[in-house]
């Protein structure tokens, strides 16, 4: 957590003086944790606490869209949670528009002079989220909690998302970017990574697993959330149990290799996303193993022989994306991933392609974990 100077404080807080708050603004933070928006924290008069975002517009041209998209989520999990007995007010976020105009209609986000997106959330408290898993126990719960996301989703009409980034999982279209990437070698970093170079191009066939199942009906979509990083769900404090799924901006039809492979690839990892000691870089198995049947509990044994046979394959193909996603933005000179030094993304590539490396030598075993619940399922 960030506090703010003065200056940015009030240019914050006037932003947020747009919203349909009634209190003033009166403390102010900022979260640095996730790679793409600017997240900050603010404290109200009467003790009320909001989440204000700008929405990385760069990432999400279409703001409009992103923000139907999300109330019509919402709106409908909060149906859901309170359909089934749980807290709507913590198990969902509860975003809030600007403040009515003379003919009282009010956006779901405003645009300031400069023509940035903004949107505010109601701040879910007590809860913590995390960088790592601290245990199998509560990776198991994580994967029920993400599992269980998109089950209450199911229902959901997916026609009626737009696509706020397109092709964000297609891992060929992925791999044709890293390659005009490359090509344009905007930065002049293409010459002093050789080696990464080359374990992508080593594997651009594998690249089109997810793809090609899709493409010939044998993994269904579904709605999917997409960026199922661990610290994309918040836990109690105390309990460390599954809160709430934030982060809703990918939320678009998707195959469950998605969520489960993003999940896996982040939570299961030895260690962090940007380390830079590769020997510390794999996949635990326990982890996997407990997230894996924490996962497919909450989608209630809705997956099917074929999904379910390819989760660990799943998990490579996405981690593997990711890689040559933070690679081509080292390439095309950090456009894209928030960074805090120069070879952060070089590192985070590197990170990611020691687990696929690790997750080659693992794949009998990770095939023998899913194996051993689809035995159990039948
Ligand atoms: P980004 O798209 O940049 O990743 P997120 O929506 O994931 O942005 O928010 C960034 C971080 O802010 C999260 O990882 C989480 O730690 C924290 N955060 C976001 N919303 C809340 C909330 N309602 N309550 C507590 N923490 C939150
Ligand atoms: C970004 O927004 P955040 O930090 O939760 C990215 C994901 C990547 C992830 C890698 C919209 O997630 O796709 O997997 O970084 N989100 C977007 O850490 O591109
Ligand atoms: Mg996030």
């Amino acid at each position: 957590m960030t506090e703010l100077t003065k200056d940015r404080a009030e240019a914050i807080g006037g932003i947020f003086s747009h919203f349909d708050v009634q209190s003033a603004p009166v403390s102010f933070s900022e979260n640095r944790t996730g790679h793409i928006n600017s997240t900050f924290f603010v404290g109200t008069s009467d003790g009320g606490k909001y989440v204000l975002q700008q929405i990385n517009t760069a990432v999400f041209k279409d703001p409009r869209g992103l923000m139907d998209n999300i109330f019509a989520v919402t709106g409908y999990l909060r149906g859901k949670i309170a359909e089934s007995g749980g807290d709507p007010s913590r198990g969902t976020l509860r975003f809030i528009k600007c403040r009515p105009d003379r003919d009282g209609n009010a956006d779901k986000f405003y645009t300031d002079p400069e023509g940035h997106a903004w949107r505010v959330y109601e701040f879910i408290d007590d809860v913590v989220s995390l960088q790592s898993a601290s245990s199998p126990e509560v990776f198991a719960d994580v994967g029920r909690a993400f599992g269980n996301f998109q089950m209450m989703l199911s229902g959901f009409d997916a026609s009626t998302l737009c696509e706020t980034i397109p092709n964000f999982h297609n891992t060929p279209s992925r791999y044709a970017d890293f390659e005009a990437a490359l090509a344009a070698d905007t930065a002049g970093r293409a010459s002093g990574i050789p080696l990464e170079i080359d374990f992508v191009k080593k594997r651009k066939d594998v690249c089109s697993f997810i793809t090609d199942r899709i493409a010939r009906g044998e993994l269904p979509l579904r709605v999917t959330h997409n960026d199922t990083k661990l610290n994309n769900l918040l836990l109690d404090k105390k309990t460390l149990k599954p809160v709430c799924v934030i982060d809703l901006d990918t939320v678009m039809p998707g195959s469950v290799l998605f969520d489960f492979g993003d999940a896996i690839r982040f939570g299961a990892s030895t260690a962090a996303e940007d380390e830079t000691d590769l020997s510390k870089v794999g996949t635990d198995l326990r982890l996997f193993r407990a997230f894996t049947e924490g996962f497919c509990d909450g989608l209630g044994g809705s997956l099917t022989e074929n999904e379910l046979r390819c989760l660990p394959m799943g998990a490579l193909v996405i981690t593997l994306e990711t890689g040559i996603r933070f690679l081509g933005d080292y390439l095309a000179g950090d456009v894209y991933f928030r960074i805090s030094h120069p070879e952060h993304n070089l590192e985070r590539a590197r990170n990611q392609f020691a687990i696929v490396a690790d997750m080659e030598k693992k794949m009998d075993l990770m095939n023998a974990a899913v194996d051993e619940i689809i035995r159990k399922k039948n």
